[in-house]
């Protein structure tokens, strides 16, 4: 008996050290051959090339791979040169670049040749949203890695630093060489003499992997922590105190990277409280910052209460202040001009700024694309975002070439990414989610970079084997990869298709909340505000004769948007109101083609289950059966999206739903006071 149930343990123990949590992310155990390693400069991040090398060589056995520090003027920034010999850069970053290139390359199995290989970005950061009492604002995988409440708040554990180096090695393994520690809204105490010394400890993990530590912070903390009567950034008081606290900070930690500042913006303070400019903000920082090499990174995410249109908001504010900004002060500008909406046309900013420098903000995390519920593989959307061609400066200013230093000499080029990681034994609550946080890497990394790659390296190094068989590649790859293309226009489809923008339930931006208005509120807090349904049509005008926010986008695009005939469905409800008989491209009325459009979104999803159980036999049964499960809470919620879009809208449309679409399968009045929100993890 007692054998029995000693053996009973021991295979519970082994599989359970081989269950597969997914925190491998997509650096998995390697069937690595011998490699002789030259290396003739030494620093703990060459260190970690070399190690990384032997630990994941893939190539010839014996090879000689030579790491050489080098002075190249074809390689920019922390980029490399990949060759027969080895890998050459002119910083240590540079080489560490190239060692996880070279065996992603190996791994993924793609061709190899000479070739210089530079980052679009000098500076590819993370922000994460994470609160200094542990918890994240829009997280959904748990707690900070970072930040903890309670007695242990300020100790550094083993544990602590193990996670720190994972993280830092996923980053670095996609070329990711900034991140922020805290909050956008940030607690003034971030900048605690305690605090400093935590982040002097994650600093100290993260720099050998060339990731620099960045801390969001509070305008009034001045007032609020240094004792100074205001925090007016004009101010000799505020001036010299930021200038002190900045140098306190560099003496803590050598290598910081700089600010991350949310100002006048939903209640943070900001210049703007003492009659100043946001440009008199950013510069006072930029200035303290300056002897250091440190930088501004100053978002425009701004827009205040009551004004006819939000979505012009953010271009008004900043457009004035173009050129008035130091050249160590980035302009962070979210991908559209409202908030991250699973659709938005790119905001106008871009390349309208021409001598200031400025940069997307992309979230990863999935606070309007179902959390991490639902499967959505986000880099179609940033894809989308980065290659809308803006016409500033010709056909062909992408949003790309206009932030990346192509078209515009900015001094700083940078891009931001909302982080999406947790305490979570997967680090992201969905194994798919892990995906956003690698296709984040890498567009920073090339913005130029197909979806489709980025999946495929991600699909082989995730779930792969090392040599992957034709059967594998046939019946997981391929349709595995064709679900995650379409995952984020199934996702428009089913929640907010034709250009539909913030009709989400209010606070948790999980479902759907059409109706939402209680009085009171800010209206541009509610969705009516957005969608403007009435019984003549739907959609919000911002056309000559509407808003005029068409204005904000450089011709040919302005007319083409302001124009119903030319305006892209996609964004047609965005830009225009629509009557509801409005002739569509497929023929339909407006109102039948919403119909469809929420109904292929639900059915898309129904497919996405077919084939993740077609692919059963490929994989693990942890990560397939925890994702099976989550695409069955994902489809039940797309039938909830489906049914309230339909029978909201219809109460408007008074037309009925064509008799070829399955009928909504949810009451209206349980969908508005039920419990049909629930996440039901
Ligand atoms: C960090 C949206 C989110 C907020 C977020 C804000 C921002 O409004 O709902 O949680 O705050 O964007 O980007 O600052």
């Amino acid at each position: 008996m007692k054998i029995g149930i000693s053996l009973l343990f021991i295979i519970c123990a082994v599989l359970n050290m081989n269950a597969e949590d997914g925190h491998s992310l997509w650096l998995r155990n390697k069937n690595s051959v011998p490699v002789n390693v030259v290396c003739t400069t030494n620093s703990p991040t060459l260190s970690v090339a070399r190690q990384e090398l032997q630990e994941g060589w893939q190539g010839k056995a014996g090879a000689t791979i030579v790491l050489s520090i080098t002075k190249d003027k074809a390689i920019k920034n922390d980029g490399f040169k990949l060759s027969s010999r080895g890998i050459e850069a002119n910083t240590k970053q540079g080489v560490l670049y190239g060692v996880y290139e070279l065996l992603r390359r190996q791994q993924t199995g793609e061709a190899f040749k000479d070739e210089v290989c530079n980052p679009s970005y000098a500076v590819r950061v993370l922000n994460h949203w994470d609160n200094i009492d542990g918890t994240i604002e829009r997280g959904y995988a748990g707690n900070s890695i970072f930040w903890r409440k309670g007695e242990t708040a300020f100790e550094v554990t083993d544990k602590d630093k193990l996670l720190w180096q994972e993280y830092a090695r996923a980053n670095a393994s996609v070329g990711i060489n900034g991140t922020v520690l805290n909050n956008v809204n940030a607690s003034p105490l971030m900048l605690s003499k305690q605090y400093l010394e935590r982040v002097k400890a994650i600093a100290e993990v993260l720099r050998p992997y060339g990731i620099k530590t960045y801390l969001s912070i509070k305008f009034s903390s001045p007032a609020l922590i240094g004792g100074l009567k205001t925090s007016d950034p004009l101010n000799p008081d505020v001036i010299k105190w930021w200038k002190d606290k900045t140098k306190e900070i560099y003496s803590i930690i050598p290598d910081f990277g700089g600010f991350l500042v949310k100002a006048n913006s939903e209640g943070q303070p900001g210049p703007q409280d003492f009659g100043r400019t946001h440009a008199d903000g950013a510069n006072m920082l930029a200035d303290a910052l300056k002897p250091f090499g440190g930088i501004v990174m100053w978002r425009a995410f701004v827009y205040a209460s009551n004004d006819k249109d939000r979505a012009k908001q953010a271009y008004n504010e900043f457009m004035p202040l173009d050129g008035k900004f130091r050249d160590n002060v980035i302009i962070q500008v979210k991908n559209g001009p409202i908030d991250f909406q699973p659709r938005e046309p790119f905001s106008p900013l871009f390349g309208a700024m021409k001598k200031t420098s400025v940069m997307p903000e992309f979230q990863i995390t999935q606070e309007y694309l179902g959390h991490s519920i639902h499967l959505v593989f986000l880099s179609p959307m940033w894809e989308e975002c980065l290659q809308s061609d803006t016409y500033q400066e010709g056909q062909g200013s992408t949003v790309a070439r206009c932030t990346d230093g192509s078209i515009f000499a900015q001094k700083y080029t940078a891009i931001a990414g909302v982080a999406n990681v947790g305490l979570d034994a997967n680090w992201c609550g969905h194994h798919f989610a892990q995906a956003n946080w690698y296709a984040f890497g890498r567009l920073a990394w090339n913005n130029r970079l197909a979806s489709e790659t980025i999946a495929d390296e991600w699909l082989k190094l995730t779930f792969g084997k090392t040599e992957p068989s034709a059967d594998w590649t046939e019946h997981f790859l391929k349709p595995v990869k064709q679900m995650m293309l379409q995952s984020r226009e199934a996702a428009v489809n089913y929640m907010m298709p034709l250009g539909f923008h913030h009709i989400f339930a209010a606070e948790h931006h999980y479902g759907p909340g059409p109706w939402w208005a209680p009085k009171g509120i800010r209206s541009d807090w509610t969705p009516p505000y957005y969608h403007k349904a009435d019984t003549l049509g739907v959609g919000f005008d911002r056309t000559q004769t509407g808003s005029d926010a068409v204005e904000q986008y450089y011709e040919p695009l302005r007319s083409q948007l302001n124009d119903l005939k030319t305006c892209p469905e996609k964004y047609l409800l965005w830009f225009h109101h629509v009557s509801w008989d409005y002739k569509m491209q497929s023929g339909r009325s407006l109102w039948d083609e919403i119909c469809y459009r929420y109904d292929s979104g639900l059915q898309q999803v129904r497919q996405f289950q077919k084939v993740w159980d077609g692919v059963q036999p490929y994989l693990d049964a942890e990560r397939f059966g925890q994702v099976q499960q989550k695409l069955r809470n994902q489809c039940r919620n797309a039938q909830v999206w489906k049914d309230a879009g339909l029978l909201y809208f219809q109460q408007f449309s008074q037309r009925s739903i064509p008799l070829e679409i399955e009928r909504p399968v949810y009451d209206l009045e349980f969908l508005i006071h039920g419990d049909s929100q629930s996440r039901n993890e």
